[in-house]
């Protein structure tokens, strides 16, 4: 079965909006493997958007990942990487689609409230980044 990584960010998590992410997907018919509260070090976000550290916003991207908790996940189900972006909506939330999480709850482009991978190799390469082996059931 399918696995994707996905993470509500800072922003979500100060604003109270967790468990409006896990009810989303949990509704969708994804299964919940693990989570947890963890505040990202700068270490772990660097390995995280590695591809991103070119980007003229990177400065920004890891300055607000490390800004307070977030909450990491893995969710399993068919097509499990394709679920979550269609429910997260896109990247930057003034085009992402009413219904979608980035759609529905969010303006700016930086606070967009949630990760999630955009392939099947970035979501095992980042489930291991965030998870041991015994975290996931
Ligand atoms: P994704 O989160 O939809 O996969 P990516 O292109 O992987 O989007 O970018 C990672 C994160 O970097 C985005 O979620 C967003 O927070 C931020 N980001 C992406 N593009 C821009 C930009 O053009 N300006 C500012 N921040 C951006
Ligand atoms: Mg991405």
């Amino acid at each position: 079965m399918a696995r994707t990584f996905v993470m509500v960010k800072p922003d979500g998590v100060r604003r109270g909006l967790v468990g409006e992410v896990i009810r989303r997907f949990e509704q969708k018919g994804l299964k919940l493997r693990a989570m947890k509260l963890i505040q990202v070090s700068s270490e772990l976000a660097a390995q995280h958007y590695a591809e991103h550290q070119p980007k003229p916003f990177y400065g920004d991207l890891i300055a607000f990942i490390t800004s307070g908790p977030s909450v990491p996940m893995v969710f399993e189900g068919r097509e499990a990487v394709t679920v979550a972006r269609t429910l997260m909506g896109a990247t930057d939330p003034v085009k992402a689609q009413p219904g979608t999480l980035r759609g529905d709850f969010g303006i700016e482009i930086t606070e967009n409230m949630v990760h999630g991978s955009d392939s099947a190799e970035s979501a095992e390469r980042e489930i291991s980044l965030y998870f041991a082996p015994h975290e996931i059931v």
